[in-house]
């Protein structure tokens, strides 16, 4: 039994769950984002009536090319959203990699820290060492503005494995319970397609790490590529591509498309007879 401590949260993995993105960006690759605060809240509202376990925030877009955000902005962004949505006592998270804008969203209320440089800015693990929030461990090859010129690996599978696993244990080694700790391969963050599908194909080895894996790949590129859609037509690809890595044990998906993909894996994982599906017993008579 996996159970996730997230603050104050604690969130029962026995069965997959899904964290509903909500931008608050100018330039979101697929839903232009909220630049308005109302209308994110709203939409983060919507994300948690449509199943979601965890509400991520983000205001710095971290797509390939993006450049930088202002600290100041990111904060005005993110902490109004937060602050309302910790008033419905949803999980939240911020996707950030300021350890000024962790701090903040925490103190506004957060659970959880999504990192895509997995805590390695000076001071980011001490912001989430003195907090009771879950980290999300994600790596990246190079940066954004650069990461997707010429991805390079001899083992993406491992040097991705050994990174996340030196990144968990400099966070336990920090004083962060382990039962804190998730961790992400980084779809598309310094990786070609074939780098992405070796990573969902053998995802069973970072599982085996013993943290529980998040994955984002909803409307990626990637999705782009296996299916030749644009981004407003990923839908199916992207649910096909959660259920595969759900399969392959991974326990939180990070998905624009909330609803769809919670009707996915309550399908799937009642079929699996996954624990804590529905009633199979029922079901069965
Ligand atoms: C993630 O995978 N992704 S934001 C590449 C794209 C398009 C969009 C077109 N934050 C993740 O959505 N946090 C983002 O190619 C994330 N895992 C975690 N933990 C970037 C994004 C994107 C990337």
């Amino acid at each position: 039994m996996t159970i996730l401590k997230a603050g104050l949260h604690e969130i029962d993995l026995a069965t997959p769950r899904v964290m509903g993105i909500v931008n608050v960006t100018s330039d979101s690759f697929y839903d232009g984002g909220h630049l308005d605060t109302g209308a994110a809240i709203a939409h983060a509202k919507r994300l948690i009536a449509e199943g979601a376990t965890i509400i991520d925030v983000g205001g710095e877009s971290t797509r390939p090319g993006a450049t930088a955000v202002d600290e100041r902005d990111e904060l005005a962004r993110v902490i109004p959203i937060v602050e309302a949505l910790a008033r419905e006592s949803a999980c939240i998270s911020v996707d950030t990699m300021k350890p000024a804008v962790m701090r903040a969203a925490l103190d506004a209320g957060a659970s959880m820290i999504n990192d895509v440089r997995a805590l390695q800015a000076p001071g980011a693990i001490d912001v989430a060492r003195a907090s009771n929030a879950a980290v999300c461990l994600m790596h990246m090859q190079g940066e954004p503005r650069t990461m997707q010129h010429a991805p390079a690996y001899a083992d993406v599978v491992s040097e991705v494995r050994a990174f996340l696993q030196r990144r968990a244990h400099a966070c336990i080694d920090a004083g962060i319970a382990r039962e804190r700790i998730v961790v992400d391969p980084g779809f598309g963050f310094g990786k070609t397609l074939a780098h992405n599908l070796d990573l969902l194909r053998n995802l069973g080895d970072i599982a085996a790490l013993g943290f529980p894996v998040l994955i984002g790949v909803s409307r990626k590129s990637m999705i782009g590529a296996l299916t030749g859609r644009d981004v407003d037509a990923r839908l199916a690809g992207s649910i096909a591509t959660a259920l595969s890595a759900a399969m392959r044990g991974a326990r939180l998906l990070r998905v624009h498309d909330v609803r769809d993909t919670v009707d996915a894996l309550s399908a799937w994982s009642t079929i699996e007879r996954w624990p804590g599906s529905q009633d199979n017993r029922r079901i069965d008579q």
